[in-house]
């Protein structure tokens, strides 16, 4: 692939023709050299893509792109961020492929459901990994996007694709425009989360994720990595990016950090 927009944002972007897992890779060159912030590796034939908690990625080769992205994020002072902070570059990046894919899809159709899936209409179209390297300076942020599925490719009945959505561009130029966009607003999101020293509602990325955020105002079950489920309604997000719920059992707040999120309206 050309990629001539989007190789103009990455520091450097490798495109693979083949790859297990786009994150295994950049985590991998990550370790055995000093790759730059915004180093990028993409492919659409990704054989092994991995969700989180174990769980797997699934996408038929050529018909979704999975890209991995390193941030090195920085602090003005010249300091590493610290990794209280890191829950919000996955937010950052599922807003900023919310918005690529928006421009796309257009008629305010794409939303973001705490904590990582980009939906359209209500169906996942593109999911995000954030996985810290070793040195807990740096992480890997991957979303696989569903481009050209047709419905009977579709791993879940939960998925969508552009294609199902409506979108008829398809190769080359479709990947270049969503990757050019995705990294051109994560880039600048980011750089303005940093430059106030990393807070959420100076630098506005608390006031935009809630914007995209779906899970806001809803009935929700959050299932808890300990087995626990949680349902109450989903009042906003925290300034370390945790959902708030307030439980309908007693009223109590509750903030978590990580889980999955059903939307109870859709169960
Ligand atoms: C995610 O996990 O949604 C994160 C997916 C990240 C994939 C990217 S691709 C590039 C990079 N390299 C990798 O190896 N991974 C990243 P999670 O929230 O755990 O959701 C996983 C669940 O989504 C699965 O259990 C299925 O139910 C569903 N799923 C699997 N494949 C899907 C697809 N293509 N479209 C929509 N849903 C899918």
């Amino acid at each position: 692939m050309g990629l001539r927009r989007s190789s103009e944002i990455a520091s450097r972007l490798r495109v693979l023709d083949e790859a297990v897992s786009t994150n295994d890779v950049l985590t991998a060159l990550a370790a055995e050299d000093v790759e730059p912030d915004l180093s990028t590796v993409v492919t659409l034939n990704q054989t092994g893509g991995r969700g989180r908690l174990g769980r797997v990625w699934v996408a038929p080769k050529d018909k979704a792109l999975a890209v991995s992205v390193l941030l090195r994020p920085v602090l003005p002072a010249g300091e590493p961020l610290g990794v209280e902070h890191f829950g919000w570059l996955p937010l950052i990046a599922g807003v900023a492929m919310s918005t690529a894919i928006d421009a796309i899809v257009g008629g305010g159709r794409t939303k973001l459901k705490w904590p990582n899936d980009v939906q359209i209409d209500g169906f996942k179209v593109c999911g995000v990994l954030a996985e810290l390297l070793p040195s807990a300076d740096a992480v890997v942020i991957g979303a696989g996007v569903n481009l050209s599925l047709a419905a009977d490719e579709l791993p879940v009945p939960t998925a969508t694709s552009l294609m199902l959505a409506g979108v008829h561009a398809t190769g080359e130029e479709l990947v270049d425009v969503i990757l050019s966009d995705y990294l051109t607003t994560l880039e600048e999101l980011v750089t303005a989360f940093l430059r106030v020293g990393a807070d959420a509602g100076a630098s506005g990325i608390l006031d935009l994720v809630s914007e995209w955020c779906s899970t806001l105002g809803q009935e929700v079950r959050v299932h808890l990595p300990g087995g626990d489920d949680l349902v109450g309604v989903a009042t906003g997000i925290d300034a370390t990016g945790r959902l708030v719920v307030q439980r309908t059992a007693d009223g109590a707040v509750q903030a978590v950090a990580a889980g999955d999120v059903t939307h109870l309206r859709y169960e």
